[in-house]
């Protein structure tokens, strides 16, 4: 149904910087993982999880003017970080370029930084190995990678906590759909 774990690899290599490479072997084997303990997809969370830093390093000014031109992406990003739009952008991006047409792929994709209200099995799977993989040291990671051993909304609902808690320590926005995950969950 999909090319290989290798093929994607090698598609995604160029684009990203070799720690970011790094990190999104991480996340894939992470997230394999969590499909298969949480019963998900396997395929599908493998190649999301390739996918999901494709459009990390594209330029700012590239991903604004696709938040301004494809009506389906929320111009209320704009408003926020830029941090926050590689994940929508990308999944635009990939359904182009690698003419990646499945919603569950792409919306695990578009997700993965914020979060969203009703995430699937696949958006959490991707989103907390996003958060969890062995390379992270946020605060507080080893409890949420000790509660993901088990529980796979409590696992996200507390790395929820932890993000939302460390962005207004810093007095930094926190966009909508991150408080909509956190609040689904709750
Ligand atoms: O792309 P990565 O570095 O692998 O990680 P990511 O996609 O989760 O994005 C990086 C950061 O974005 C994340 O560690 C915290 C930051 N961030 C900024 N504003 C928000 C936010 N994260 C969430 N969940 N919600 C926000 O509003
Ligand atoms: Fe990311
Ligand atoms: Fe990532």
């Amino acid at each position: 149904m999909y090319q290989t774990r290798e093929d994607l690899l090698e598609f995604v290599r160029p684009h990203l910087k070799q720690s970011r490479f790094e990190h999104t072997v991480r996340v894939t084997d992470t997230a394999v993982k969590l499909a298969e303990r949480y019963g998900a997809d396997v395929e599908k969370a493998e190649v999301a999880s390739i996918l999901h830093d494709f459009a990390k390093h594209k330029p700012k000014e590239e991903l604004k003017s696709w938040i301004l031109r494809e009506e389906k992406l929320n111009n209320d990003l704009l408003s926020y970080h830029h941090e926050l739009w590689h994940g929508p952008v990308g999944a635009f991006m990939l359904k182009d370029e690698l003419q990646i047409q499945d919603e569950e792929i792409l919306s695990a994709i578009a997700a993965h930084t914020t979060g969203k209200k009703d995430m699937t099995l696949l958006d959490k799977v991707v989103f907390l190995a996003d958060y969890i993989e062995p390379g992270r040291n946020f605060e507080g990671v080893e409890e949420v990678r000790e509660i993901a051993e088990n529980n796979l909304n409590e696992a996200c609902l507390q790395s929820l906590v932890n993000t939302v808690q460390f962005l207004t320590n810093n007095k930094r926005t926190v966009y909508p759909d991150t408080i909509h995950a956190y609040n689904a969950l709750v």
